[in-house]
C-alpha cells in the first residue's frame, strides 16, 4: 500500500515539500493573516480535499471544496455586448477656465479644482481577449466623480459616428462582430457582413473613411483624441443654454502606426496598449490630455453647412474653434482589474446639473442603452453601489431592495411624498437636475428621418482631401486590404461606387489595387458640396515632431560597449523617450566585463514595438545574428515602417549589407547620435512608397 502523508495536522506538514509537484507550501502562524472560508473560518489545508482515505473518492461533506469550486465557477460575468477589451486608468479633471456664462455646473465653473475620474479605453468589435490592435474605433469614456453626481464622458477616438439613429445600433454591430454561423473573424471589420452593411448605409461613409485611416491604428491610448460626438447642451443660472461638442487633446501629440505594424504588434504583443497605459503609469510618465469645447447657439448651429444633431456630422475646428478649458491626469493604474475596469459602468444618461442632451436621435438611442446592458452585464439594479461606480457625493433616494443591495435604511418611510420620518431625502428645486425648457415645434409622430441628415458624402469628402499623401495612400490601402477580404464581389463593388462620391481618385486607387472596374456612382439624397479642408483631422499632418513618450530599443549583444549604449540611453531620455535593452539573451555581458539584465529577448521585441532602433554589437556577435530571422526582421521592419535606425561598424558589415536598406537620411552610423535622436522623433515617410507597394 502506498503510504500518504498525514494532512489533518497543519504542524505536521508545515514548509514540507509534498505532492507531486514537490511545493514548499507556507503556513499562517498566529501573527499572519489566514485563510478562511467565506464564513471566516480558517482553512488548514488548502491542498487536498476530503477524501474517504488517500485514494479514496471526495465527500460532498467538504465545504471547503464545495464553496471554492462554486465560486469559481460563478466567477465570469458576461462581457461587454461591445468596448468588451479594454484597460483603464484612475486621475482626476481639473477646470483651468471657468464655462460660468454658460453652466452651472460645478464641474465646469471651478477652476483649480482636481476631481477624481475613471478613465476606461476601450476596442470596439473584438472580445475581451482579443488583441489590442485591430483596425477600429477606440472608445474613450471618462467618468468623473463631481460633487453634484457622476458625469459619463462616453466618446470615442473619433469625432463622428457610422449612423444617426440609435435603431440602427445593433444592426451594425451584428454586421461587424465575427459572422454568426462561423464564428470568425474576430476583431475585424475585414469581411463580407461588414462591408455588405455599410454599403447599403451610405451614412457610415464618413465613419468609414476615418476608421480606414490611420487613427484606427493608434500608437497608443495616450496619444489619441477623445470626442464626445454628440452636441450637448450647456445650461447656465438663467436656463440660457449652449450646444457644447467637447474633446480630449492628448498632451503627446496624435500618433498612429502603420497598418503592417498594427498586424505584427497583434502578434508581438497582445497586450500593447494596456501594457503601454500600464508601464506608462508605473514609471510616473503620466498621461495627459486637454479638455476643450466647442460652444455654439442655436442660431450659429443653423448657418452651419450640415445639422449638428447628426452624430455622423463633425464641426470642423476651423469653423468653431476648440477652447481649451480643463485637463485629465491619469496617475494611477488600478489595484483590480476585475472590480475597477470590468465593473466600471458607464451610461451617457449620467449628467450633472448644468450639462443637458440635445435632439441628437442617436444619443437618445444610447440614452436608453447604456443602463439596461449595466442590468445585463453586472446583475443587478445596485450596480450603482459597486465602489467603482458610486458616486463620491453624497446620495440617497428611496429605491429598495434587488440583487446584492448592500445598504440597509433605517426607516419606515421609503417612499415620497411621506411624513414619517423628517430624516430622509426631499427633492431640490434649488439644486436638482433640470432639463432645457425647449420650445418644440408641432410636429407629426413618426418614423423618421430628418431630410437634413441626407449629406451622407460631403465630410468623408472633406477628411480624404485634408489629408497628407502619405494618409491618402494609407486609406486608399486600407480600403484595399478589406474590399480584398470581402468574398461577394457585390458588395465590392458597391462600396467602390460610394467611393466614387467620396472622390474619385481615391475610387480609381481602389479599384486598380483590387483589378475591378468602377461601377457606376450611387444618387446621392443630397448634392455633396465641397467643404473646405481641415488641418484638424489630419493625422501624419498633426502628428508632433518628438520623442517624448515614445520608445526607443537598442540591440546589444555580448561584449557591446557600454559607453555607446549610455551615450544613447541617456539623449534618448532627456528627450522623453523610454528605452529597452534588446539582446539575444535575458542577461548580457559588456565590454567593461559587467553583466547586465536586458529588458526583452530579441526574439520577443520585434521593432515594431519601438519608435527608433540602435544597433550596438561587436563582430563575433553580428556575424551570429546575422543567421537569426528575428534579427534580420528587426532591422528590415524598423525601415519599410520609416524609422531612424543607427547601426555600429559589425551591424553595418555583417547585417544591414544582407538586406535590402539603404542608407538614407535616417540609416546613420553611431556617430551620428545627433541626428539619430532628430531623426527618432518623427518617420522617413518618402521611404515608403519605395519598399511597400501602397494602393
Ligand atoms: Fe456605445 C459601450 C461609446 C453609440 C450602446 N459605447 C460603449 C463604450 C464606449 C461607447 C466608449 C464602452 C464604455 C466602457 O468602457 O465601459 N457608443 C459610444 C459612442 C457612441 C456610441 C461614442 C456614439 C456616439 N452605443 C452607441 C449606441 C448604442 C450604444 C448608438 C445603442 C443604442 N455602448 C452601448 C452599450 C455598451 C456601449 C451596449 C456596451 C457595454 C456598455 O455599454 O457598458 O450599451
Amino acid at each position: 500500500m502506498k503510504k500518504s502523508i498525514d494532512h489533518t495536522d497543519p504542524a505536521k506538514t508545515m514548509n514540507t515539500t509534498y505532492g507531486t509537484g514537490g511545493e514548499t507550501h507556507q503556513r499562517a502562524d498566529a501573527d499572519t493573516a489566514a485563510l478562511t472560508t467565506q464564513q471566516g473560518v480558517v482553512i488548514a489545508d488548502n491542498q487536498n480535499s476530503l477524501k474517504a482515505g488517500s485514494l479514496g473518492p471526495t465527500l460532498l461533506e467538504d465545504f471547503v471544496l464545495r464553496e471554492k469550486i462554486t465560486h469559481f465557477d460563478h466567477e465570469r460575468i458576461p462581457e461587454r455586448v461591445v468596448h468588451a477589451r479594454g484597460s483603464a486608468a484612475h486621475g482626476y479633471f481639473e477646470l483651468t477656465e471657468s464655462l460660468e456664462a454658460y453652466t452651472t455646473a460645478k464641474i465646469l465653473t471651478e477652476t483649480g479644482k482636481q476631481t477624481p475620474l475613471f478613465t476606461r479605453f476601450s476596442e470596439v468589435s473584438g472580445s475581451k481577449g482579443a488583441k489590442d490592435t485591430a483596425r477600429e474605433v477606440r472608445g474613450f469614456a471618462v467618468k468623473v466623480y463631481t460633487d453634484e453626481g457622476i458625469w459619463d464622458l462616453v466618446g470615442n477616438n473619433m469625432p463622428i459616428f457610422f449612423i444617426q439613429d440609435g435603431i440602427k445600433f445593433p444592426d451594425l454591430v451584428h454586421a461587424l462582430k465575427p459572422e454568426p454561423d462561423r464564428g470568425f473573424p474576430q476583431a475585424s471589420s475585414a469581411h463580407d457582413t461588414f462591408w455588405d452593411f455599410v454599403s447599403l448605409t451610405p451614412e457610415t461613409m464618413h465613419n468609414l473613411i476615418w476608421t480606414m485611416s490611420d487613427r484606427a491604428l493608434p500608437r497608443s491610448y495616450r496619444m489619441m483624441e477623445g470626442f464626445g460626438i454628440h452636441s450637448f447642451r450647456l445650461l447656465n443660472k438663467d436656463g440660457k443654454s449652449t450646444f457644447m461638442r467637447y474633446h480630449w487633446k492628448p498632451v503627446l501629440g496624435v500618433q498612429s502606426t502603420t497598418w503592417d505594424e498594427a498586424v505584427k504588434i497583434g502578434g508581438a504583443d497582445p497586450d500593447y496598449h494596456r501594457r503601454d497605459l500600464f508601464e506608462s503609469i508605473e514609471m510616473g510618465a503620466f498621461p495627459e490630455w486637454e479638455f476643450g469645447v466647442q460652444l455654439f447657439t442655436e442660431e450659429e448651429a443653423a448657418q452651419f453647412p450640415f445639422d449638428h444633431l447628426d452624430a455622423t456630422k463633425l464641426i470642423p475646428e476651423e469653423l468653431v474653434p476648440v477652447k481649451i478649458v480643463g485637463k485629465m491626469v491619469l496617475n494611477r493604474y488600478p489595484d483590480n482589474f476585475f472590480a475597477e475596469t470590468e465593473q466600471v459602468a458607464f451610461c451617457a444618461s449620467h449628467v450633472p446639473p448644468g450639462i443637458d442632451f440635445s435632439n441628437d436621435p442617436l444619443l437618445h438611442g444610447r440614452l436608453f442603452s447604456y443602463l439596461d446592458t449595466q442590468l445585463k452585464r453586472l446583475g443587478s439594479p445596485n450596480f450603482a453601489q459597486i465602489p467603482i461606480n458610486a458616486p463620491k457625493c453624497p446620495f440617497a433616494n428611496n429605491q429598495q431592495d434587488g440583487h446584492m443591495q448592500m445598504q440597509v435604511p433605517k426607516t419606515r418611510a421609503l417612499y415620497d411624498p411621506q411624513s414619517l420620518d423628517p430624516t430622509r431625502p426631499r427633492e431640490s428645486v434649488k439644486r436638482g437636475f433640470e432639463s432645457f425648457k425647449e420650445q418644440l415645434d408641432d410636429g407629426v409622430k413618426g418614423r423618421v428621418r430628418a431630410e437634413s441628415f441626407a449629406d451622407h458624402y460631403s465630410q468623408s469628402r472633406m477628411f480624404y482631401r485634408s489629408q497628407t499623401p502619405t494618409d491618402k495612400a494609407h486609406i486608399a490601402s486600407a480600403f484595399t486590404f478589406e474590399l480584398g477580404k470581402v468574398d461577394t464581389p457585390h458588395i465590392r463593388t458597391r462600396m467602390l461606387g460610394h467611393l466614387i462620391n467620396i472622390d474619385e481618385s481615391l475610387a480609381n486607387r481602389v479599384a486598380d489595387a483590387l483589378g475591378m472596374e468602377l461601377p457606376e456612382a450611387p444618387t446621392p439624397q443630397a448634392p455633396i458640396q465641397d467643404l473646405p479642408e481641415s488641418k484638424a483631422v489630419q493625422t501624419i499632418g498633426v502628428t508632433p515632431k518628438t520623442l517624448n513618450g515614445r520608445m526607443v530599443g537598442i540591440l546589444v549583444a555580448k561584449g557591446s560597449k557600454r559607453s555607446e549604449i549610455e551615450k544613447y540611453e541617456s539623449a534618448a531620455k532627456v528627450e522623453g523617450a523610454s528605452v529597452k535593452i534588446v539582446a539575444p539573451g535575458r542577461e548580457v555581458v559588456l565590454d567593461d566585463g559587467t553583466r547586465i539584465q536586458s529588458d526583452e529577448r530579441i526574439e520577443g521585441a520585434p521593432s515594431v514595438l519601438f519608435d527608433a532602433v540602435v544597433s550596438i554589437i561587436m563582430p563575433e556577435q553580428a556575424k551570429k545574428l546575422a543567421h537569426d530571422s528575428s534579427t534580420l526582421d528587426w532591422f528590415t521592419d524598423a525601415y519599410v515602417h520609416c524609422k531612424a535606425i543607427a547601426y555600429c561598424g559589425a551591424t553595418d558589415e555583417f547585417i544591414l549589407s544582407k538586406l535590402p536598406i539603404k542608407k538614407d537620411a535616417f540609416v546613420t552610423p553611431l556617430s551620428d547620435i545627433e541626428d539619430f535622436i532628430n531623426n527618432a522623433k518623427t518617420r522617413l515617410w518618402e521611404r515608403e512608397p519605395k519598399v511597400r507597394d501602397l494602393a
